[in-house]
């Protein structure tokens, strides 16, 4: 299936800029490219005696794209929509949305926008780290980088030349000595078998994290969140008597994004360690949220420690995105903004007493590379950081390239958000990839479900069964339900549980009857997704109106 057409590498060297284009091993007397194939492993790595500038590192290998197959390509980070495609499709990144508005709210910095062209052409597609052709249900083509913590690495379909491409996220990485590259497992089999060979060539062992349940705050209330809406959210959740493992706070609690020790007292004048407390005493674990890579331009931080923010070449602080006063990125390599992370987040772990953490907004890290490092390192990086600083507390991994989360989170959202419509106003669907969408992020839980159990329990986002405050249909909702019961290791809402009449118990009994169930398979017919059900040996199949 993936037969090697080429390897091409260009660098600078003493301001001159060197090609090469092989099929095998080469070298000169400064620089070698290594090739290997062993099995379903293939490697391209780059050995210089003196420092030199990569400027491309890309591998184009033959593929052939069955007439009726499947194109899976992985999106850039949590929230980014991943869906399988025909062999015809196309991909949309920001270019319909006028650079004015982009200048003013900074679409472009919640995904892959900045350093990745979008093809127009039909069958140009491409993705981050993984992906995979699929014909039939069961026969995988499976490519995957193995190195993402020494860049990322960006995959392209041309199902029309039928060739796939896999590109070194390096461009501008200043080198000496070796560097891996890229690395790469090309399998083939079934769906079960082509991923387990993946996780087991990166190392990967399956997470010890256990499924959860629960409720968040956050589509319920939104930012407007205080001890009291908070406990009565909590006495609504004891008094339905629905099962629940965890109780999580998210964004609402702190005076600003960034001053998360500053909590704001008129909201919780108790604190949050004593609704910590109160979540605890019902024998649920505490969960909080916290985006500790990023700081609003109405912070105290933003105001106070200009040196704790990431700056660009020309030394302008980089902005990540128009949320909450619109909001910037942290450098995670400044020892000060290092000794901050450590002090929150064990703050609010050993103080607070919460033991689960939402970390949010984690891609802002790496949102420019630096000369040293490429923005695969610079993200791997941080996940350490974070993995040090929660101790035994649990990590739910939020809006970060995925690959960098492997292995490193219990919990990991793998879609964007649910929203309280199926799919916004149609003027929204224009905006970037990363946008809320319910019916999105229902795609990304089916499609990306190959890592729940793998990679980390995968986070479908909230499932909703309240009538009110939400324009979705009952089947919408239903579908919602179902697929985050079939999909998931995190099974949270944020509906207020008290409320629940006899429709909504109805389906929390549909939901448990559900559950142990997986999917065997599962395709996107139109708008008709399909998918088969399989538990204790029987198999029954569902069909959900995507439209
Ligand atoms: C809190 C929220 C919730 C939610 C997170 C995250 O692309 N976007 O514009 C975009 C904005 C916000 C967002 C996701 C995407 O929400 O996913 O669960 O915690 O932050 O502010």
């Amino acid at each position: 299936m993936f037969e090697l057409n080429k390897v091409k590498l260009s660098y600078k060297a003493d301001g001159r800029v060197y090609s090469v284009t092989a099929g095998e091993s080469v070298s000169n007397s400064r620089v070698s490219l290594d090739i290997s194939r062993e099995g379903d492993r293939f490697t391209a790595s780059v050995t210089s005696k003196t420092p030199i500038e990569l400027l491309k590192l890309s591998t184009e290998f033959a593929c052939g794209y069955p007439a009726d197959c499947r194109i899976f390509l992985n999106g850039y980070q949590s929230w980014t929509d991943s869906t399988e495609h025909t062999a015809d499709g196309v991909m949309t990144g920001i270019d319909r949305i006028p650079s004015a508005l982009n200048d003013r709210y900074t679409f472009s910095a919640y995904g892959d926008y900045t350093f990745v062209k979008y093809s127009r052409r039909r069958g140009c597609m491409h993705g981050f780290s993984y992906g995979y052709i699929r014909h039939g249900i069961g026969e995988f083509a499976l490519i995957g980088s193995l190195n993402e913590r020494e860049g990322f690495t960006i995959i392209r379909t041309d199902t029309e030349k039928g060739i796939i491409t896999a590109e070194k996220d390096c461009a501008g990485l200043e080198m000496s000595g070796r560097y891996g590259g890229i690395a790469l497992c090309l399998a083939e089999g079934g769906e079960n078998e082509v991923f387990d060979r993946y996780f087991e060539l990166m190392g990967i062992e399956p997470p010890k994290a256990q499924p959860i349940r629960g409720f968040t705050s956050w589509y319920r209330h939104y930012q407007d969140i205080s001890e009291t809406v908070i406990m009565n959210d909590l006495d609504g959740l004891i008094a339905s008597g629905t099962a629940a493992d965890v109780f999580q706070i998210d964004d609402g609690y702190q005076t600003a994004v960034g001053d998360w020790l500053s909590v704001d007292t008129e909201k919780f004048p108790s604190g949050m360690k004593t609704v910590a407390d109160s979540i605890k005493a019902h024998g649920m674990r505490a969960g909080i949220w916290l985006a500790p890579f990023v700081c609003e331009e109405d912070s105290e931080l933003y105001r106070s420690e200009p040196d704790m923010l990431l700056r660009d070449e020309q030394g302008r602080a980089v902005k990540c995105g128009n949320n909450w006063s619109g909001f910037y990125a942290l450098d995670i390599y400044s020892p000060k903004v290092r000794e901050y992370v450590r002090k929150v987040i064990g703050t609010a772990v050993n103080e607070w007493g919460y033991s689960l953490l939402k970390l949010d907004f984690l891609y802002a890290a790496c949102v420019i590379p630096r000369r040293d490092k490429t923005r695969g390192q610079v993200m791997a990086e941080a996940m350490e950081l974070l993995r040090e600083c929660a101790g035994s507390a649990e990590i739910l991994g939020c809006g970060v390239p995925l690959a960098s989360a492997f292995g490193m989170v219990g919990y990991c959202r793998i879609g964007t958000d649910v929203s309280l419509d199926w799919d916004d106003k149609a003027y929204m669907r224009l905006l970037h990839r990363e946008r809320p969408s319910t019916r999105n992020t229902i795609l990304n839980s089916v499609f990306r479900r190959q890592l729940s159990g793998r990679a980390f329990l995968n986070d479908p986002d909230v499932y909703l069964l309240r009538e009110d405050e939400n324009t979705m249909t009952p089947a919408q909702r239903r579908c919602l339900a179902e697929i985050n019961v079939l999909t998931g290791g995190v099974l949270f809402t944020s509906d207020d549980m008290g409320k629940y009449g006899e429709a909504q118990r109805e389906m929390l009994a549909d939901m448990e009857a559900l559950s142990g169930a997986e999917i065997a398979a599962a395709e996107l017919r139109g708008s008709e997704l399909i998918i088969t059900i399989e538990k204790n040996g029987r198999s029954a199949i569902r069909v959900y109106d995507m439209g």
